[in-house]
C-alpha cells in the first residue's frame, strides 16, 4: 500500500469522544454510550469516518478509564455490551468506523490480574508486572517519578516489592517481557476486533519496549520487536487503521513506527508541536509564550519527513491538551473566525485530521478559580508536589487553566439549556457557564457557524485527491503573522493562507502563487485571485485552488 491509495482512513476525518463529558442518557451526571449513540446524526451531519472512542472498558476511573480492570467488558456507568454492539451497528449504518483505545503499557491496580500479583511472588500474574526489591537502604529501587506525582515505585509489604506506576499507583505497569502476558493481550485485541471495530488508538505505545534496568522508559530497545509480533498477531489482514501515541517520536524515529515496509501501524500521535511549548523544569503548567514561527516549524518539518512514506495525524487538541482556539487562538471577539482559521490549516495538511469533541462548536478552555473544582489525577497530583516544592495555589491555578486537562474534559454543550444539555442530573465536572452563547444548537442553525466550516472541511477531505495526496510546500516559513502552504497533484495547486493574529496583516502573495482561481474555503468574504499582497483580517483563512497560477 503506498500513500497515493487513498484509503479510507486517509481520505475521512477522524473524532474523538471522550464518553465521560459527551452525552449523559440517564441523568446520572455521567456521559455513556447510550448517550454517544443518541448524537451520532451530529457526527454523520459533520462528515466524519471514523470515531477514536477514549476507554469504555470496565475501571474504576482513577484516571477516567486509562485504568482498566477488566478489557472484555464496558464500564457499567458507560453501559453494556450490548450497547457497546449497537454503538458499532448504529455507526457503522451512517458509514462512521469505531476505533478503541488500547490501554496496554499498565492496567489499573483492580485489575484480577494485578490483584493476584500482589499475593505472592509464585502466582504466574506476578510477571505480568514489574517488581523490583528495594534498595539497600530499604527505599524505591530508582528515583523514577509517576507522570501524576510521587514515586513511580510502590511498596507490598506482604511480599517485600515495589511495583512500578510510571503513571500512578492505580496504574500498574505490564510487563511486556512476558510471552504469556503479549499473548493475552493479542487475544483481547482480537477479541475486540472480531466484533467489528475500525481499529485501535494505542495509549503510550512507545513505553512497552521499557528496560527499566537501564532506566529507558520512553522508545526502549524492545518496541519495535513487540510491535511487529502484535501486527502479525492481530492487525494483519484486517482493513482497520492503528495510531500509535507517543510523547516521545521524533522525526529521527517516526518511520520505525508507521513506515510502509515495517508492518507495525499506521500512523502516530506525536507532540513536537506541544512539548515545544513546555517549560523545561516545570513542564506543562509553565507554559512558553506562544510563537508561530517554532509551531509551523515542527508541523512543516514532520510534513517533510512522512511526505513519502508514513503518514501525519493532524491535531492541536485532544482530552491531555487544552482547547485549541483558547490556547493558538482567541477565545474572546475572534472566537468563531479563529477556531475557523485553525482548523482550515490543520485540515489541509497531508495527513488525517482529528476532531476533538466540542472543537467544532469552538469550546472553550474552563476557567476555574479553586483547586476544589478540577478532577484530573494529572493535576491534582501535580498539584501536591508543586505546592510543596513552593509554587503558590494562584500561580498553579493559573497554570492548570492555560494548560491542563481539564479544559477539554468540562461536557459537550449542546444546548443553551441548563447542563448545556449535557445531562438532567448533577454533571460530574462543572458545565462551562458560557454554554448559553456557545452550544450545538446555536452553531448549527448559523449557515457561517464553526460547525459548518467543519462539515465543509471533511468534504473537500473526501472529495479533492490534493488534500489527501498532494505533497506541501510551506510559504513564508519565517513569518511570524501568517500560516501559508502550498499543496499540488499532478497540474493541481491549492494555496492556504491564514492571519494566526488578531490583527490586519498584508500578506506579500509569493511571485509563483499570484493569480486566479476558485475559493475552496474562506472564512470571511470568498477570494478567488491573489495579487502582490492579501489584505486579511483578524484570524481570516482561505483556501484556493489556483487555475492560473505562475502568471503573475
Ligand atoms: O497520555 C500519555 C501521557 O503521557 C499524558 O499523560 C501526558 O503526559 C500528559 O497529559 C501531559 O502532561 C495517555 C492518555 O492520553 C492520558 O489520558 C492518560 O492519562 C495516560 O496516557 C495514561 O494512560
Ligand atoms: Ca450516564
Amino acid at each position: 500500500m503506498t500513500n497515493q491509495d487513498g484509503v479510507w482512513w486517509q481520505t475521512s476525518t477522524g473524532y474523538q469522544i471522550y464518553p465521560r463529558s459527551f452525552c449523559d442518557s440517564n441523568g446520572d451526571g455521567i456521559g455513556d454510550i447510550p448517550g454517544i449513540v443518541s448524537k451520532l446524526d451530529h457526527l454523520r451531519d459533520l462528515g466524519i469516518g471514523f470515531i477514536w472512542l477514549s476507554p469504555v472498558y470496565r475501571s474504576p476511573m482513577a484516571d477516567n478509564g486509562y485504568d482498566i480492570s477488566d478489557y472484555r467488558d464496558i464500564a457499567p456507568e458507560f453501559g453494556t455490551l450490548g450497547d457497546f454492539d449497537r454503538l458499532v451497528a448504529e455507526a457503522k449504518a451512517r458509514g462512521i468506523g469505531i476505533v478503541m483505545d488500547l490501554v496496554v503499557n499498565h492496567s489499573s491496580s483492580d485489575h484480577a490480574w494485578f490483584r493476584a500479583a500482589r499475593t505472592s511472588r509464585n502466582v504466574p500474574e506476578h510477571d505480568f508486572y514489574v517488581w523490583r526489591d528495594p534498595a539497600p537502604d530499604g527505599g524505591p529501587p530508582s528515583a523514577h517519578q509517576a507522570s501524576f506525582g510521587g514515586s513511580a515505585w510502590n511498596y507490598v509489604p506482604e511480599i517485600g516489592q515495589y511495583y512500578l506506576g510510571h503513571f500512578s499507583a492505580a496504574q500498574p505497569d505490564l510487563n511486556w517481557q512476558n510471552p504469556a502476558l503479549r499473548a493475552e493481550i493479542y487475544d483481547m485485541m482480537n477479541w475486540w476486533l472480531d466484533r467489528g471495530i475500525a481499529g485501535f488508538r494505542m495509549d503510550v505505545i512507545s513505553l512497552i519496549g521499557k528496560d527499566v534496568d537501564a532506566g529507558i522508559y520512553e522508545e526502549g530497545p524492545y518496541l519495535h520487536g513487540f510491535l511487529q509480533e502484535m501486527h502479525r498477531e492481530t492487525l494483519a489482514g484486517r482493513d482497520i487503521v492503528t495510531i500509535g501515541e507517543s510523547w516521545s517520536v521524533s522525526r529521527e524515529t517516526a518511520l520505525l513506527y508507521c513506515g510502509r515496509e515495517r508492518a507495525e501501524l499506521d500512523m502516530v500521535f506525536q507532540f513536537n508541536h506541544v512539548t515545544a511549548f513546555e517549560d523545561e523544569v516545570f513542564g506543562k503548567f509553565r507554559p512558553k509564550p506562544f510563537d508561530l514561527v517554532r509551531l509551523k516549524t515542527v508541523l512543516f518539518d514532520w510534513q517533510e519527513t512522512l511526505a513519502e512514506d508514513g503518514w501525519n495525524s493532524l491535531f492541536l487538541s485532544n482530552h491531555d491538551l487544552p482547547r485549541q482556539v483558547s490556547k493558538y487562538g482567541d477565545d474572546g471577539p475572534h472566537r468563531v473566525a479563529s477556531a475557523k482559521m485553525l482548523a482550515t490549516v490543520m485540515h489541509l495538511m497531508k495527513g488525517t485530521p482529528f476532531v476533538y469533541q466540542g472543537e467544532e462548536i469552538g469550546m472553550t478552555n474552563a476557567a476555574f478559580t479553586r483547586i476544589d473544582q478540577f478532577r484530573d489525577i494529572e493535576t491534582l497530583g501535580k498539584y501536591a508536589d508543586q505546592i510543596a516544592a513552593g509554587v503558590t495555589p494562584e500561580d498553579f491555578i493559573r497554570g492548570a487553566n492555560e494548560n491542563g486537562r481539564d479544559n477539554a474534559r468540562t461536557p459537550m454543550q449542546w444546548t443553551d439549556a441548563d447542563q448545556a444539555g449535557f445531562t438532567t442530573g448533577a454533571p460530574w465536572i462543572e458545565v462551562n457557564p458560557n454554554h448559553v452563547t456557545i452550544n450545538v444548537a446555536t452553531d448549527r442553525a448559523d449557515p457561517n457557524g464553526i460547525f459548518a466550516h467543519y462539515r465543509r472541511l471533511t468534504d473537500l477531505r473526501r472529495n479533492l485527491p490534493v488534500i489527501v495526496s498532494g505533497r506541501l510546500r510551506p510559504l513564508a516559513k519565517d513569518d511570524s503573522t501568517v500560516f501559508a502552504y502550498l499543496r499540488e497533484l499532478g497540474d493541481t495547486r491549492m494555496i492556504v493562507i491564514a492571519n494566526f493574529t488578531a490583527a490586519p496583516v498584508d500578506f506579500s502573495v509569493p511571485v509563483d502563487i499570484r493569480g486566479d482561481g476558485s475559493c475552496l474555503i474562506a472564512s470571511h468574504a470568498p477570494r478567488s485571485s491573489l495579487g502582490e499582497t492579501l489584505a486579511l483580517a483578524p484570524f481570516e483563512s482561505v483556501a484556493i485552488q489556483l487555475t492560473t497560477a505562475g502568471k503573475p
